[in-house]
């Protein structure tokens, strides 16, 4: 909620064209602080994980993380097709996702499968395909800013599938059996909605000058 405090209140201060990309990730941090109490109350109440409301701000806030990438690339000629391609590619990691946590558990390593290869697909679009291109032919600040961030999708994403391994049964619970399922998924989201959202202010600021 601090965070969206301060993105919104530092909106008016950048060029016309960057405020739709700060207003985003003040709304990205937003929407997660809301279901965050949603999560707080089901916790208190129940006392198991809360994985329909996570889910349910996961299948807003990473979409909107995707529209980041495009926003960015957007002066370098990135289409709308570009933002549609990582938006059904994020909606298909969660789905599966989704489906092996909380409806078919037993077969959690298939889904999980599935939703890894739905990552890599964005991780390779942003690293080596159609994005990373668009970034290179834009270069200075868009281009570090879309580097720093593929480094967020690369590392802090990839927190979240061992969250997953965590909490559903599988090969690796001999590994990860220790962490707790929702602990590491809260790190991951303070780590990647705050740190996506400052690297797009960053870019915005030294745009605006
Ligand atoms: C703000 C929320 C974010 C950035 C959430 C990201 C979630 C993921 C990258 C989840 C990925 C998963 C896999 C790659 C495999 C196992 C299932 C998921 C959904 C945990």
């Amino acid at each position: 909620m601090a965070a969206s405090a301060f993105f919104f209140l530092s909106m008016n201060g950048f060029d016309k064209k960057w405020r739709t990309s700060v207003l985003v990730s003040g709304l990205i941090t937003f929407i997660a602080a809301v279901h965050y109490l949603y999560m707080r109350d089901y916790w208190a109440d129940f006392g198991e994980s809360p994985t329909f409301f996570r889910y349910v701000d996961w299948v807003l806030t990473v979409p909107l993380m995707c529209v980041e990438f495009y926003l960015i690339l957007k002066a370098a000629g990135a289409k709308k097709s570009l933002m549609w391609k990582m938006i059904v590619l994020s909606l298909i990691m969660l789905v599966t996702g989704y489906f092996g946590e909380a409806v078919d558990r037993p077969n959690a390593q298939i889904w999980g499968l599935v939703s890894g290869i739905a990552y890599f697909a964005i991780v390779y679009d942003i690293w080596m395909g159609e994005s990373k291109k668009l970034a290179t032919a834009a270069g200075g600040s868009v281009l570090s800013a879309h580097k720093m961030l593929s480094w967020f999708v690369l590392v802090g994403w990839a927190i979240y599938p061992l969250g997953y391994m965590a909490g559903t049964p599988g090969w690796y619970d001999s590994i990860f059996g220790n962490l707790n399922l929702d602990v590491v998924y809260n790190i991951g989201d303070a780590i990647n909605k705050i740190g996506f959202g400052l690297v797009v202010y960053g870019l915005a600021t030294d745009q605006s000058k």
